[in-house]
């Protein structure tokens, strides 16, 4: 069925949302007999037939033959790189119609929801490697749209490695696992990654995001994805307009800290993953905006980069980023194989209004997707697995290959054909045909970059100008754990002499953590520009939603201070878990039962974004006893986060010293410093939890004194 719309053009009625076509497709067990695979029901799946009961098994078992060997196949090879990740379906609604610069049907009407599959991934590290490493993040977004999936393949840096595609299984060899041992597992730290962007100066500007805090996000629904290269919009009257994607996250832009990643890789190496699938069953639906940086094709050449640069953004201060619409992430996935491993996409997954532009990254990348595709999902068909399936009718004459799931009855599969009737039929841009914007190219066939790439430092700079003073401590501490890892003196050197290009203070700071000569004098002079909306200090802090607080408890914890922590911060939307040094219950001062969440030992407080300790004497000294109720206080201040103790629970601070911060004293109702919370007053329980809630939400406090911590 299809009617006319507006343009005249054939849009499909009833096109089903996403999840109505998946429906039919879940296969769910309840009320069934086991099977084959062929419908024959079984009534042993423990034996196998064999010839007596301690006799040879027999060949004649097609039972045991099918279900070994179908076992024998479950694995398919993972994503050459991504191939870490973890996935959730949503909507994606535009604010308004942007038919001023895209045709793109989704794009036009605030009344009309998208469904979305979204995949996020680290890069480098295996399937089963930990969610928490030092990497680039992948953000990719399937928009399933009546004129067909369009997929915006992202990540959560800006810019890339290289210029070139044909340099990328050269970048991807490099910052692999290296070949005689396979180590290491996720991680940049090692001599080819260094050697290879060392000598590849395109690769500073992205290199200094790998080192900063971007690297490590708390959560994937707090980082910022972008599509990374300049794209096309294409309006109804075919004026292109150059096209920058953002999406950014309403819980806004934040990391963990280095020690604190290396310890969640073994903690719970699937934090990312799990925050991802626990927020959305919760009911906590992520949510991103898109926005978007526009220029007119006649600007194209006004900046000081090239805009087909994929090395490059376009500051925010220079072209500002226009909201266009939200995301929500509202359902996880029934299979983790069926539908994030399966998922395919590809950048050249395009709609009519949206197209590529000549950078050369790009171009490569629309070749490379499909490719991995074939290999990846065993097959041309891949297009039909349902989390690949568009929502749009899909008729072509492609025929048969493995895994043909459609039946196609007639005797054309052919163009043109009378047979068929003509059918399938080309479409005309009015009825909806995607059809390549016009633009004139001329030129000799050369192998040669373009002089307007040639600026590897300028916007490396303007990121560290951008920096915080921790930011910049943080960036520093990155370069000198990761070539600090590297035994090739040489390319120390050479890495030092390429920071000199960028900061003469970066360089040198980074020289001295690993036995490099500091360079006497800057390469160059720094420009001094910076760009404000680079750094993550300028990032929002006004909300607690999602906040993992662990309350730490023993018998005789006053059960006042628990409500008082539990009611502020819950309202915040704050997730408050309490960990004591068993499951079950611990006794109240009160002489109530206060439920225990998690036993402290299963837990730890790098999987906390605050650690708080209520009132009440005996459970103060008790957590005092307990090392590891010590470390969750010494460990969350080492790490910046919010800290705050009630009553009694501040002597447990006293005794644990942390350096530079004053408590309450005796009677003394709140103290508030660098984070740190303490109220002894038990009628200032209320206001200092708000005064936590505060601290919470500003993520984390840098002005501590921690590096005196062990932790
Ligand atoms: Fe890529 C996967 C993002 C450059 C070749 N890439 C992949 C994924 C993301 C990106 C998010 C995972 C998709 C998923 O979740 O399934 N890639 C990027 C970005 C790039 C980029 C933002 C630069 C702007 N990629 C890039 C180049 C090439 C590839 C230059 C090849 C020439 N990428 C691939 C691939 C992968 C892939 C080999 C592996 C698995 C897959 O495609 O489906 O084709």
């Amino acid at each position: 069925m299809s009617t006319n719309d507006a343009r005249g053009r054939s849009a499909p009625e009833g096109v089903p949302g996403k999840q109505e076509q998946l429906d039919p497709l879940r296969d769910r067990a309840e009320d069934s007999y086991l099977t084959t695979n062929f419908g024959t029901r079984v009534d042993d799946t423990d034996n196998s037939l064999s010839v007596g009961e301690r006799g040879p098994t027999l060949l004649e078992d097609f039972h045991f033959r099918e279900k070994v060997t179908h076992f024998d196949h479950e694995r398919i090879p993972e994503r050459v790189v991504h191939a870490r990740g973890a996935g959730a379906y949503g909507t994606f609604r535009p604010y308004a119609s942007l038919a001023e610069y895209t045709k793109a049907d989704f794009l036009q009407d605030p009344g009309r929801e998208t469904p979305v599959f979204v995949r996020f991934s680290t890069v480098a590290g295996s399937r089963g490697s930990a969610d928490t490493v030092r990497d680039v993040r992948g953000f990719a977004t399937k928009f399933y749209t009546r004129e067909g999936n369009y997929d915006l393949v992202g990540n959560n840096f800006p810019v890339f490695f290289i210029q070139d595609a044909i340099k990328f299984p050269d970048f991807v060899h490099a910052v692999k696992p290296e070949p005689p041992n396979e180590i290491p597992q996720a991680a940049s730290a090692h001599d080819t990654f260094w050697d290879f962007v060392s000598l590849q100066p395109e690769s500073m500007h992205v290199v200094l995001w790998l080192m900063s805090d971007r690297a490590l996000p708390r959560s994937y629904r707090m980082m910022q994805g972008f599509g990374v290269h300049t794209f096309r919009f294409v309006n109804a009257e075919g004026r292109g307009t150059f096209v920058k994607f953002h999406w950014r996250p309403a819980l806004g832009t934040h990391s963990l800290v280095w020690d604190e990643a290396q310890k969640i890789a073994g903690k719970d190496p699937d934090f990312n993953r799990r925050d991802l699938w626990d927020a959305i069953e919760r009911g906590d639906f992520p949510e991103f905006e898109l926005s978007v940086q526009l220029v007119p094709e006649e600007d194209e050449f006004a900046y000081d980069f090239d805009l087909l640069d994929p090395t490059k953004i376009i500051p925010e201060e220079v072209v500002p980023l226009r909201p266009i619409g939200k995301m929500v992430l509202n359902k996880n996935p029934d299979n983790f194989f069926a539908e994030t491993e399966q998922v395919a996409f590809h950048t050249a997954h395009v709609v009519p209004g949206i197209d590529f532009t000549n950078d050369p990254l790009l171009q490569g990348r629309n070749f490379s997707y499909l490719d991995t595709q074939l290999i990846r999902l065993g097959g041309p068909n891949f297009e039909q697995l349902p989390v690949n399936r568009p929502v749009a009718p899909v008729r072509n004459n492609q025929r048969d290959g493995y895994g043909q799931h459609r039946i196609h009855p007639g005797q054309a599969a052919y163009a043109p054909n009378s047979l068929g009737g003509g059918c399938p039929a080309l479409a005309s841009p009015d009825a909806g045909a995607y059809t390549h914007h016009q633009e004139r190219v001329d030129g000799v066939k050369i192998r040669k970059r373009s002089e307007s790439f040639a600026d590897h430092y300028s916007q490396a700079t303007l990121f560290w100008n951008s920096m915080a003073g921790w930011e910049k401590e943080h960036i520093v501490a990155g370069y000198r754990f990761e070539l600090g890892k590297v035994l090739s003196m040489e390319v120390r050197e050479r890495t030092v002499g390429r920071l000199n290009h960028i900061d003469h203070e970066l360089a040198t700071r980074v020289a001295e953590g690993i036995g490099v000569t500091p360079p006497a004098e800057p390469a160059v002079a720094n420009h001094g520009r910076s760009s404000p909306a680079l750094s993550q200090a300028n990032s929002p802090t006004d909300s607690i939603a999602t906040r993992r607080v662990a309350l730490l408890a023993a018998d005789g914890v006053a059960e006042s201070d628990v409500a008082a922590l539990r009611e502020v911060l819950g309202r915040g939307g704050a997730v408050v878990e309490v960990l004591a040094a068993h499951d079950g219950t611990v006794r109240s001062a009160e002489g109530g039962e206060v439920p225990v969440d998690r036993a402290m030992q299963t837990m730890s407080s790098v999987l906390y974004d605050a650690v708080c300790v209520p009132g009440g004497e005996k459970c103060a000294r008790a957590l005092a006893e307990d090392g590891l109720a010590r470390f969750y206080v010494t460990e969350a201040f080492k790490h910046g986060k919010a800290v705050a103790a009630l009553g009694s629970g501040v002597s447990l601070l006293e005794e644990l010293r942390l350096p530079g911060v004053r408590l309450a004293g005796d009677g003394g109702r709140l103290v508030d410093e660098k984070g740190v919370v303490t109220a002894t007053d038990p009628a200032a329980a209320a206001e200092a939890a708000e005064a936590f809630a505060v601290a919470l939400a500003y993520h984390r406090h840098w002005t501590r004194d921690s590096d005196r911590v062990p932790a």
